[in-house]
């Protein structure tokens, strides 16, 4: 892996840390998450991992891009996890025998999940093309066919996500696990979940693998995880259709972050369709993004707090919860100014602040250890200083971009962090933490 040009003094460790975290990490075609905790691929995970990639290896984060697209299905959908036939049977649950994905005609036998996870693949693509002129002629080459090859499949993964996927009619699309949505035990999906039986007997049955490499009181709840187990269940017995999926299934949730997501993935097409000459297509993908920006501005609003929710699909009610989830529509372009001003003063109020938590500090739900319940995670706060980018709160966005960089630099590339205290936790050589060190640094 090749250095950077030139950093300040300070960041010239945690650069050469970061880069060796990505070295550790690396499968010989792909980047696993951590090597304890998650030792396949994860969908987005990769996005962020190539982002960081772009700068010190571009060949890499090409392969593992390729790797996880390997594995798309038919109809479009990018499994949110890889399996690596090495370690396929270590014990890692949900394993492959669990997920019992059918076989896929004339696919390559990966074995896959068959949920889904943020789309945020384009945006990474198109970040690592933007990069590859800094590496040389050869790598721009390289980058251009591998942006024709991953073009159609970008474009089949939107497909998937817009047209089967929007359960609720309204434009956006549903996750159907708490799983898909990234941010696995947010307060976001507690309403929803509310509904889904808990059935502590699956338990028994389905160990959890999470609890033997990492302390139970960061980790999901044994009910939560229950109901995790009976909704994958229930979606693979149901063959992976989305077909009235609100009839059927009893989560289907629209995040707003999961859609922000998607809506900034059509703008990553747009650019890369025009990079390919394909004009029609560039203007397409723009005229998606903008109607889904207009409906998470619609449906996802929440008028009397001035926030961003969840929707239940189902019921049609908003998550009372604030979460994390609610700041990221700020990372689209066409949100009208107010809703973005209302984003950010959200974000720098005593129930954030920056970094941002991942759930509301002023809400009883709020744990400073529990995974997506209050801990602070790098990649959507990257993902928000993206968005502070766009809108032009520049002051803010390099506040948040050195508060990062010093909870890394101070407690290590962990994959959370106490939000009070900046302890690190979780697994400590965590792949999408160094990689987004990279681009903050860079
Ligand atoms: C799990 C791999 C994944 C991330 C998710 C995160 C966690 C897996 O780890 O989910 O076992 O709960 O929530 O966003 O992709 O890093």
């Amino acid at each position: 892996l090749s250095s950077p040009v030139a950093f300040p003094d300070l960041s010239a460790e945690l650069w050469q840390s970061a880069v060796r975290v990505l070295e550790t990490n690396w499968s010989g075609d792909h980047t696993v998450p951590s090597r304890r905790l998650y030792p396949h691929q994860w969908s987005w995970d990769t996005a962020f991992i190539a982002v960081g990639l772009a700068y010190v290896n571009p060949t890499r984060a090409w392969r593992d891009l390729h790797n996880l697209f390997e594995a798309q299905w038919p109809d479009g959908r990018v499994p949110h996890i890889v399996f690596d036939a090495a370690t396929a049977e270590d014990g890692y649950f949900p394993g492959p025998g669990f997920w019992n994905v059918p076989v896929l005609a004339g696919r390559p036998a990966r074995r896959s999940t068959g949920i889904v996870q943020p789309p945020l693949h384009a945006v990474a693509a198109w970040e690592v093309y933007r990069h590859a002129a800094a590496h040389g002629a050869a790598c721009v080459s390289e980058a251009r066919t591998e942006l024709a090859w991953l073009y159609p499949r970008l474009v089949a993964q939107q497909e998937y996500l817009t047209r089967r996927r929007d359960a609720g009619g309204s434009g956006l699309a549903s996750i159907v696990h708490p799983w898909e949505s990234g941010l696995d035990n947010s307060p976001a999906w507690d309403q929803a979940l509310a509904e889904v039986p808990a059935d502590l007997t699956l338990l028994e049955r389905h160990r959890r693998h999470d609890l033997a490499v990492a302390d139970a009181a960061h980790r999901p709840t044994d009910e939560d995880y229950a109901r995790y187990v009976g909704l994958a269940l229930g979606y693979r017995d149901g063959g992976y259709s989305d077909t009235e999926l609100v009839q059927r299934h009893p989560f289907a949730v629209e995040c707003p972050a999961f859609n922000s997501i998607l809506a900034v993935a059509e703008l990553a097409l747009a650019q890369i369709a025009g990079v390919l000459g394909r004009t029609a297509g560039a203007i397409r993908h723009r005229d998606r993004a903008r109607e889904i920006t207009a409906a998470i501005s619609r449906r996802l609003w929440e008028p009397a707090t001035r926030t961003f929710r969840a929707r239940d699909a189902r019921t049609g009610r908003l998550s009372p919860a604030r979460c994390v989830s609610g700041l990221l529509p700020l990372m689209l372009p066409d949100l009208p100014a107010d809703q973005a001003q209302a984003i950010m003063a959200e974000a720098r109020s005593e129930r954030f602040g920056l970094p941002a938590p991942s759930a509301d500090r002023a809400a009883p739900f709020f744990d400073t250890r529990r995974y997506w319940r209050g801990p602070v995670w790098i990649n959507v706060n990257w993902l928000l200083r993206r968005g502070m980018q766009v809108h032009g709160f520049r002051g803010e966005a390099e506040e948040l971009r050195r508060a990062m960089l010093r909870l890394v630099h101070e407690h290590g590339h962990y994959e959370y962090f106490d939000p009070d205290t900046g302890q690190g936790l979780g697994a400590p050589t965590f792949s999408w933490t160094a990689a987004l060190c990279l681009d903050l640094l860079a």
